[in-house]
């Protein structure tokens, strides 16, 4: 009876797949960045030994809340954590995890981010955000806001979060390898 068989390979297959998808997103981002990304100077921040680049924002109206993507890497040899930021775009910025909670994906407020040396670590959709809330102004597709992150460590740096489109996924350039973005 190959029917049988048929389906189980149909299953492992499955799972497999799930499998790479659960893994893929935990790569380093210079592994699923295009080389030769467009960059402006500024989107590139230093404080001590963490590095702070592609700062990104999606559109969000005034009074409202946003969220703010990048991604830190210690490249230092002790570890290092984000204790907080502050935006004057929003009245609070809270540090945000996602988790699972049956089938739905929910925001849960973390103390910290932890930075382990040599390591990134990516703030992205679906994962780590920085949650700004009570939007003073809205946020406009094309716009910067300035973030101020606070780390136990490295102390703090002001970094220009570009806003991209209310859908977007990722700075714009990232879509050279992963589908048209506009
Ligand atoms: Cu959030």
């Amino acid at each position: 009876m190959p029917r049988p068989n048929r389906r189980a390979f149909i299953r492992a297959a499955g799972v497999l797949a799930t499998g790479v998808a659960l893994l893929a997103p935990r790569l380093p981002l210079a592994q699923g960045m295009p080389p030769g990304m467009a960059m402006p100077a500024e989107a590139e921040a230093r404080a001590g030994a963490i590095v702070i680049t592609q700062p990104w924002s999606r559109a969000a109206m005034r009074g409202g809340s946003g969220a703010a993507f990048l991604t830190l890497r210690n490249t230092g040899t002790t570890a290092d954590r984000l204790l907080g930021a502050t935006t004057p775009a929003a009245g609070k910025v809270e540090l945000h995890s996602m988790v699972r909670d049956g089938d739905v994906m929910r925001m849960r407020e973390q103390p910290a981010i932890d930075l382990p040396p040599g390591q990134d670590v990516v703030l992205r959709p679906g994962g780590l955000h920085l949650m700004m809330l009570g939007l003073a102004q809205p946020l406009e597709r094309g716009a910067t806001l300035p973030l101020t992150l606070r780390f136990e460590h490295a102390g703090e740096v002001t970094v220009q979060v570009a806003v991209q489109a209310a859908g977007a996924s990722g700075m714009p350039a990232m879509g050279g390898a992963r589908g048209h973005m506009h």
